[in-house]
């Protein structure tokens, strides 16, 4: 479903008055406001395929009615959350889940919506009809060679198919590792798991990343083949320049500190792509910003400081995804939460002083340097967030006027009321 432009346009008008006086207000004093606003513009953030249905745990799942059926259908999904935010102009597809038919047709499809195809996303953690043989025991780790060549078989599928939609890198999560002590060998699960990885690297095509993305538990509970960003490091290292770590934000111990663990990545040349979500007890998948804004907001302090340092191109040199699905909210306006938060900080983020910064820094002014970041993180920069959104033909308050359309009650009429989108 896409929404006619005079929509948009009316809805605009009727909140313009009261957006240019706060807009007003608070560039007032920024001198670099234009430049922000521009940077916000460019900045967009990948939508998974398997993120516009309602989520589920491991003991229900919720389904709200109007999911998408097909794959074309999760991709009018995207169309519309990027007609409505112009920030959602990727979408990240996880194989089997959403594998494409005709690849060059949803390729029109996508283009037509203004959406590119990014990180193509393989799934050896589960178990697929008809597949021959399980990974109940790992899958690049596995001790049976058998079944780590069927990991890799996929892997290079997957990457097949992401050359047909102009994707051009894909991220590996294996949920490979042990739930018992004396279970797995460490040595020679990692050696498995590296040399299943090389075999995949060495199938990448020339311009195409390997982003090897961690995490510290579930579904295994006693270690993780890929636990923590020093091993999926040290992949990356011994694969090569092509491969680099992904850093998803729910995959770390509680209080791990992750902007230091992305500063430095960024300082080694390693970091490659980013999933967003939050969470307060582990990977929780609730939507972006909605329990520690203020993690969120140093993490993206040395993701700018970081980028900005190698001379890297803030949109295009990360991929950034959302990775999250919850079972209450509607998962379209979650999405459209999730990159409104994304924005919110990345804004505030451009907002900090460096040169002021670098010299509390250098003379040790904790309390000036405390003041600096919390000056740009209590700052309300949602206008200048509203006004990138206005100017690319976006709308001033995406969730009202998905509302005031009741898209989601078109999309039932639509769809039905007992569809159920795949995914997990
Ligand atoms: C695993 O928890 C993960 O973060 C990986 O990125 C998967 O591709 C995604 O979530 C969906 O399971
Ligand atoms: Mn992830």
């Amino acid at each position: 479903m896409q929404l006619e432009k005079y929509k948009i346009d009316q809805h605009n008008e009727t909140l313009s008055a009261a957006h240019k006086r706060k807009f007003a207000a608070l560039t007032a004093d920024l001198p670099h406001a234009e430049t922000i606003v521009k940077k916000l513009a460019d900045f967009q953030v990948a939508i998974p395929s398997w993120a516009l249905g309602t989520g589920g745990t491991r003991f229900a799942r919720f389904a709200g009615g109007g999911e998408p059926r097909s794959l074309e259908e999760k991709i009018e999904d995207i169309g519309l959350l990027h007609q409505l935010n112009r920030s959602s102009g990727a979408i990240s597809l996880h194989i089997p889940w959403d594998i494409p038919k005709n690849g060059a047709a949803i390729k029109a499809l996508a283009a037509q919506h203004g959406i590119r195809f990014d990180a193509m996303n393989s799934n050896t953690f589960q178990d697929q009809p008809g597949q021959k043989l399980s990974y109940k025991f790992g899958s690049m780790q596995h001790v049976d060679k058998a079944v780590r060549r069927q990991a890799v078989e996929h892997n290079l599928e997957v990457i097949e198919h992401g050359v047909a939609l102009g994707s051009q890198s894909l991220t590996v999560w294996l949920s490979d590792g042990s739930c018992f002590p004396g279970q797995l060998n460490f040595r020679k699960a990692f050696q498995n798991t590296l040399e299943s990885l090389q075999e995949v690297y060495a199938a990448l095509p020339a311009t195409w990343k390997m982003f090897v993305e961690y995490k510290a538990f579930e579904p295994n509970f006693y270690s993780t083949t890929v636990g923590d960003w020093g091993q999926s490091l040290l992949y990356a290292t011994k694969l090569g320049p092509k491969a680099y770590t992904l850093v998803d934000l729910g995959h770390h111990l509680p209080n791990a500190n992750i902007e230091q663990i992305v500063a430095l990545l960024l300082m080694e040349g390693k970091l490659g792509g980013f999933h967003f979500n939050d969470s307060k007890y582990g990977d929780d998948d609730l939507t972006v910003g909605s329990i520690k804004p203020y993690q969120l907001f140093l993490i993206f302090n040395e993701l700018v400081e970081g980028m900005d340092a190698r001379g890297m191109d803030h949109t295009t040199d990360l991929g950034w995804m959302i990775d999250a699905s919850h079972n209450v909210k509607d998962p379209l306006e979650d999405l459209l939460q999730s990159v409104e938060a994304i924005l919110i900080t990345y804004a505030q983020a451009l907002l900090v002083d460096r040169a002021a910064l670098q010299s509390a820094q250098q003379n040790n002014d904790v309390v000036r340097a405390q003041e600096i970041l919390q000056n740009a993180f209590r700052t309300d920069v949602r206008p200048l967030v509203a006004e990138a959104r206005l100017r690319t033909g976006g709308a001033l308050d995406p969730i009202q006027l998905f509302r005031d359309q009741q898209v989601r009650e078109q999309l039932v009429k639509q769809r039905g009321l007992k569809t159920i989108a795949t995914g997990l």
